[in-house]
């Protein structure tokens, strides 16, 4: 029998990009070049989280001349700050590890606006589960006249979204407004080679996702719905729960497998946790981009106006069906 060739015609992450951007001919190649900076942090961010418990065992063993180990989510916002400043394609940069906004310096100033949370879900570095990248693409209205105006958009203006998931492999999940794709690291490559085409979450999942530790300080329609996933009353199976506390891997999973996360509003955060530019947008942009919803408990999620960079919003994402059923419950609420 013949072993199977060795597969040599792979569709790596910039040939794919660049084919997309064969559809725009007005296009000059500075999407591509943003993208290849985002995946260049990527790889760097890859390559320390996978290093981030050896170090620490090594520092442990008696490293005397003791450089201290710069924390991770610090050394990857650096690593972000840097890549995409150096692509000469952005003006204006809002990171969760930044109190205040970056404008970028005129000489490398470019028309793209980057929102990125550069490393989600740090407290669970040290037990070795998944963490993630997630990011949001804007375009700036006027290069001559950039301000805080630019990246205070909805989320419907978003050019581009995507994450990049730090977990037993490493995946980067993106959109660019056509669909949803998934790659994969291949670390002997260095490449991001298309593992995930045209990802479609289900229209109904079985699983549902939130922190019910907080279900006490929960409102009512986030309450029923949990509620109804446990017992059904219509005789449908109930739901299995799975929450990892990691949005990035617990989003990736919602996406592949459907069903439904939620981090809702509660009595002590109004606002639920998640922040609305590099958070809720992005993971909220690949919803719909894969067929799914996403939704506040007062409106599509992409259609919140943000007045403030770090500000949150509750959200409810996944299938379909899913969150049509949570909207039924906010609906008849009010
Ligand atoms: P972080 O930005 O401080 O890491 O917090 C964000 C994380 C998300 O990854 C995750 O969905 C959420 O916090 C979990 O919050 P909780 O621990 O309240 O369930
Ligand atoms: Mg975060």
């Amino acid at each position: 029998h013949a072993a199977e060739a060795q597969r040599t015609d792979l569709m790596t992450i910039t040939r794919h990009v660049l084919n997309e951007q064969g559809r725009h001919p007005e296009s000059r190649g500075d999407f591509t070049i943003l993208l290849s900076h985002i995946v260049l942090g990527c790889k760097f961010v890859a390559s320390a989280v996978n290093k981030a418990g050896l170090a620490k065992l090594i520092g442990l063993a008696g490293d005397t001349n003791g450089e201290e180990q710069k924390k991770l989510d610090v050394l990857s916002n650096e690593v972000f700050v840097k890549a995409l400043v150096s692509s000469g394609r952005t003006c204006v940069l809002v990171s969760e590890e930044n109190e205040e906004a970056i404008f970028v310096d005129a000489p490398l100033r470019g028309k793209y606006c980057v929102c990125f949370d550069p490393l989600d879900g740090s407290s669970n570095i040290d037990c070795g589960v998944s963490i993630g990248t997630i990011f949001g693409i804007y375009m700036i209205k006027d290069k001559d006249n950039v301000t805080l105006d630019d990246v205070l958009q909805p989320g419907t203006d978003m050019l581009a979204a995507g994450y990049c998931m730090y977990g037993s492999s490493c995946t980067l999940v993106l959109s660019t407004g056509n669909g949803v794709n998934g790659f994969t690291l291949d670390p002997s490559l260095g490449e991001f080679i298309l593992t995930h085409p045209n990802i479609k979450i289900p229209n109904r999942g079985k699983i549902y996702s939130v922190n019910e530790g907080n279900a006490k300080n929960w409102d009512a329609p986030t309450a029923k719905f949990v509620e109804k996933c446990k017992f059904p009353q219509d005789g449908s199976p109930s739901k299995s729960l799975r929450y990892i506390g990691s949005m990035v891997a617990d989003v990736h999973r919602t996406l592949l497998y459907g069903g439904i996360f939620l981090y809702p509003a509660d009595q002590k955060s109004p606002n639920g946790k998640l922040r609305v530019l590099y958070e809720v947008f992005p993971m909220s942009f690949l919803m719909e981009q894969a067929g799914g919803q996403a939704f506040t408990g007062k409106q599509r999620a992409l259609e919140l106006v943000p007045r403030k960079i770090h500000d949150r919003s509750p959200i409810f994402l996944g299938s379909y069906d899913d969150v049509e059923d949570i909207k039924a419950l906010y609906a008849s609420e009010s």
